[in-house]
């Protein structure tokens, strides 16, 4: 039997989280290194085992894959989450590039000193409400289908629930306009993979706390 993969970062969502989502979905088991101070992160630069001297890093298949993105496609298209022709892939692609940003407007806030937070969470609520969850509410409804592309489960379901749940943390009511997507968020969660990730003990994160943040500003040396 192959290892399970072993997945490098430390013990917070940051960029990490969208990959365990994507493994959990998969229903692939997978181990977890944790950096816990700057000395270890060094050790992984220092020794060549790091491309471009970050993590994420996953261990999969004898490669050490860094980037992210890259690592989020390699899984997707080994465990057939990732469309059945380039068509396919490349909506997928435009989903969840649009999720990203999305994502990454959601993780900045989670870091943003309280005195910039408001203005921050109003950008979120504008672009989650006007923005992004518009299309994906339309998409659904359009085609009538379970998933976003092709009839079938793919990494941009995975990451749109990933993103509805983060959303909801900062802004509650978001899909309160969205009856769809609060149908597609019920459907997703239940898949059997999903749902066991979704329970408590699973290895998915909690938001970032201000304790987590810190111990991430020495690991990374952030000022
Ligand atoms: O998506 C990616 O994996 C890369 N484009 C960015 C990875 C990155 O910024 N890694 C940081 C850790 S916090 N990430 O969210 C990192 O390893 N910083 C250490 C350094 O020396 O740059």
């Amino acid at each position: 039997m192959a290892a399970k993969p072993k997945l490098h970062y430390f013990d917070g969502r940051g960029r990490m989280e969208t990959i365990r989502w994507m493994l959990a979905a998969a229903g692939v088991e997978f181990e977890e290194k944790f950096l816990e101070k700057a000395e270890d992160l060094e050790r992984m630069q220092n020794d060549g085992t790091l491309l471009f001297q970050q993590v994420p890093m996953v261990e999969i298949d004898g490669m050490k894959l860094v980037q992210s993105r890259a690592i989020l496609n390699y899984i997707s298209t080994k465990y057939n989450l990732y469309g059945k022709d380039l068509k396919e892939r490349t909506l997928i692609d435009m989903y969840v590039e649009g999720i990203a940003d999305l994502n990454e407007l959601i993780m900045m806030y989670s870091i943003t000193p309280p005195g910039e937070k408001e203005a921050k969470l109003a950008v979120i609520k504008d672009r989650a409400s006007n923005r992004y969850f518009p299309v994906f509410e339309k998409i659904l409804k359009d085609h009538g289908q379970d998933f976003l592309v092709g009839n079938r489960f793919s990494r941009a379901d995975v990451q749109l629930l990933e993103v509805i749940l983060y959303a909801e943390e900062v802004y509650p009511s978001v899909l309160s306009k969205f009856p769809v997507l609060q149908v597609f968020k019920a459907r997703i969660s239940n898949i059997p993979t999903i749902k066991k990730f979704l329970q408590p003990g699973s290895q998915r994160k909690p938001a970032m706390t201000e304790e987590a943040f810190e111990a991430a500003k020495i690991i990374f040396k952030i000022k």
